[in-house]
């Protein structure tokens, strides 16, 4: 699908996702239930209206960015939509990481604002006052101590707000999206990414339509989430649970239980863990799903079966990236191959190709292209990084696969060190430069290991300094110390102390020999 081909050259994603509801008619219709509240498509607009006037006040411009540290509550809908719907480009960022992170975003992007949901002020409030180009900070949902309030300053702005005169082409938002060494990138999203993402996996592998609700453990801030309880409800109409709370197995059961959504979204490790629940298909009605989707990294076939007997609903697994915005290639409804990644969503081409970009015969292992109009348009001020990864119209995703005789996708692990973690990113690298920074340790090397449920996990190899040795009390103490570093899902599951790591004759960790 080529959105030069079926949409306008002005076109704003929040008015087509938003507005159009309201001036349809649908105004009174539920879009979020979040904890006791609904908000219908009228209040939807209405709050992107306010929020959007709140930031033109504050003096935010076309193409300005506005960084989003937000948890899945009113804030984050009423800043996305009415950023975009104004011109600007919201930001939103990973919700767990920690003040230099934040920092980073923050000169990166050069937002001039910031909308942060109270309870992420702590970390974030030295990386607000230190940040060069932040001018205003909202503070959402709580205390908003030295900075402005977002409810009262949207409480104050007008409710109505014409949407700008963007091109189908203007940059709409961007997610950032980390690699194995250096800063994250930010990827650069245009206005009709999400239309294209909606069109083709929303409508056509999901089938979405108006009376389904969704839920998302994967939060908003995460393209995963973003898609899935963000844009794809409202591409059709439809209901969307939100929740601000980290997802436990136990808590998940319960709001699907509560809610009684028609679609769940989750990731490997969140199944595995409602799997461990006992006696959960008893305590918990979940009848109401009719379909289940994970994604992020490879569902083992074993979840998805165990899934499947116990609860009678399947899991359809879909392969996505931050850059290409959401799943391009995913086992349909009814016809899962459990293992793969399926078959091309209608709208995107797949390619496998070697290392000089020729295609691989069919079955051969090789690098994964994907040709899709949602892809990004590039990485902010990363123009190296850029040219590593766009082609033309395809872009490389840095996965290995290959794909069988009947045109099924399988993965087959990543061309660089990066781990997902619950599907999350995780770089060795990063890890191993806080390992080193314990007193106690001289070097460091990290891999993943699978666990019992065969998901990815960190393991750390540490070789110790003088005199210290190894115990079980110091490797409770490096996993507290990454933990307290850095965000905490990065922290390593195992160590295991060792004599010497693996290196070649430059001196590079051959991580390749820790793995096996
Ligand atoms: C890996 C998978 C095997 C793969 C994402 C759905 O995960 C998402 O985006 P990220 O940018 O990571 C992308 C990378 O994650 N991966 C994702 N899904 C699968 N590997 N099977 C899968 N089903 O390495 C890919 O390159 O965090 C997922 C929708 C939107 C997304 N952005």
């Amino acid at each position: 699908m080529n959105a030069a081909d079926v949409l306008p050259a002005q076109f704003n994603i929040a008015a087509h996702l938003v507005d159009r509801h309201v001036a349809e008619g649908r105004g009174a219709a539920p879009a979020f239930l979040y904890e006791d509240r609904t908000l219908t498509y009228a209040d939807l607009q209405e709050l992107a209206n306010r929020t959007g006037n709140a930031l033109l006040e504050l003096g935010v411009g076309l193409e300005d960015r506005v960084l989003m540290i937000c948890l899945d509550a009113p804030e984050f809908l009423g800043t996305f939509w009415g950023a975009i719907k104004m011109g600007a480009v919201p930001v939103p960022v990973n919700t767990m990481m920690r003040s230099a992170d934040y920092l980073y975003f923050l000169n990166d992007s050069r937002a001039r604002v910031a909308v942060v949901s109270a309870p992420l002020l702590a970390e974030a409030a030295p990386a607000l006052v230190e940040a060069k180009y932040v001018t205003h900070v909202l503070i959402a949902g709580g205390s908003p101590g030295q900075f402005m309030s977002w409810e009262d300053r949207i409480a104050r702005a007008s409710a109505a707000l014409e949407p700008a005169a963007t091109s189908r082409d203007d940059a709409a938002f961007w997610l950032y999206s980390s690699g194995s060494t250096g800063f994250p990138k930010g990827a650069v999203h245009l206005q009709h990414d999400i239309y294209v993402c909606c069109e083709t996996y929303g409508r056509q592998v999901l089938g979405i339509r108006p009376t389904d609700r969704v839920f998302s453990a994967a939060k908003l801030f995460f393209a995963y989430g973003l898609g899935n309880a963000g844009y794809f409800p409202l591409g059709v109409g439809a209901q969307s649970v939100l929740s601000p709370h980290r997802p436990t197995p136990e808590g998940v059961f319960e709001i699907i239980a509560r809610y009684r959504p028609t679609i769940f979204f989750g990731v490997p490790t969140l199944y595995a863990a409602m799997l461990a629940v006992k006696e959960a298909e008893a305590r918990f009605d979940t009848s109401s799903l009719r379909l289940c989707v994970s994604a992020g990294e490879a569902l083992p076939e074993e979840i998805y079966t165990r899934w499947r007997e116990r609860f009678g609903v399947e899991i359809i697994d879909g392969i996505g990236t931050t850059e290409i915005g959401h799943i391009f290639s995913s086992n349909r409804p009814g016809q899962a191959r459990p293992g793969s990644s399926g078959l091309p969503v209608p709208g995107y081409e797949l390619a496998i190709v070697d290392d000089e970009g020729r295609p691989v015969p069919q079955g051969e292992i090789g690098n994964l292209r994907v040709k899709g109009d949602s892809t990004m348009a590039y990485y902010w001020n990363k123009h190296e990084k850029t040219k590593e990864t766009l082609f033309g119209p395809w872009i490389q995703t840095g996965d290995k696969y290959y794909q069988d005789a009947d045109g099924y996708f399988w993965y087959c692990g990543r061309s660089d060190d990066m781990l997902k973690v619950g599907g999350i990113w995780v770089s060795p690298v990063e890890v191993e430069a806080t390992l080193i920074k314990h007193p106690a340790v001289l070097e460091a090397a990290v891999v993943g290991r699978e666990d019992t449920d065969r998901l990815v996990k960190p393991q750390a190899f540490v070789v110790l300094k003088e005199p210290w040795k190894a115990s079980d009390a110091l490797a409770d103490e490096l996993k507290g110390f990454v933990k307290d570093k850095i965000a905490p899902y990065k922290y390593p599951r195992w160590i295991e102390f060792t004599g010497e790591l693996p290196k070649t004759a430059t001196g590079k960790i051959q991580r390749f020999k820790l793995r096996a």
